[in-house]
């Protein structure tokens, strides 16, 4: 964790944290008071059967604050999303295709690569596309994973923050060889990246 390198990477991981120290914080809180109940209360201890009535102010307590609690995920998540969807208009296109067992990356100038070099800083937009099955284009440091299906463009965005290569996998199981659409993802800086891409118009096959 937080070893994120884009632009969405801060988000998502804060969103993640939260969500986990919440649920870790009531997983201990609830474990701790069935415990405790289940020693006062039982049969040695107490063996005539104690009854209780309802408290507002508690089930007003309980109530409350979990929906708190979900309201605060909620509108976290939604200002992601809204992020994530929302693709800035000087971004740089590129296509994707994704078919069994491999991806493609094709940049407006017609050069096609199996790598997908980036330039780092810079806004960058996939077109996704699939040939024949379904598959989802996957990103680990960057955070972002988008499905991709045949007959249908989808399009994510992102903004590559520090220069390295990085994974690129499939995460939607297409098939016998779905392991071997692993990739890279090279980000580099600006002047690299005009050299790499118009330094030569021949297919890349690096890996
Ligand atoms: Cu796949």
């Amino acid at each position: 964790m937080f070893n994120g390198a884009s632009n969405f990477s801060h988000d998502v991981d804060s969103l993640f944290l939260f969500t986990l120290i919440v649920s870790v914080f009531f997983l201990v809180l609830i474990t701790g008071l069935m415990i405790y109940f289940v020693i006062k209360y039982n049969r040695k201890r107490n063996p005539k059967a104690t009854n209780f009535h309802g408290s507002t102010k508690l089930e007003i307590t309980w109530t409350l604050i979990p929906t708190i609690l979900v309201l605060i995920m909620f509108w976290w998540g939604w200002k992601g999303y809204s992020k994530m969807s929302d693709i800035p208009e000087n971004a740089m296109t590129i296509d994707v295709t994704a078919q069994m067992w491999s991806w493609s990356f094709k940049y407006a100038n017609g050069k096609v690569s199996d790598s997908l070099y980036v330039p780092v800083d810079k806004p960058i937009v996939l077109n996704l596309q699939s040939m024949d099955v379904v598959h989802a284009f996957y990103i680990p440091a960057f955070r972002i994973k988008k499905d991709v299906f045949p007959k249908q463009n989808r399009v994510v965005w992102f903004e590559a923050d520090e220069i390295g290569d990085y994974d690129i996998a499939c995460a939607e199981y297409c098939g016998l060889n779905h392991s071997y659409m692993y990739n890279k993802i090279k980000v580099v800086s600006e002047d690299d990246f005009s050299n790499w891409l118009y330094g030569s118009f021949d297919t890349e096959t690096t890996k």
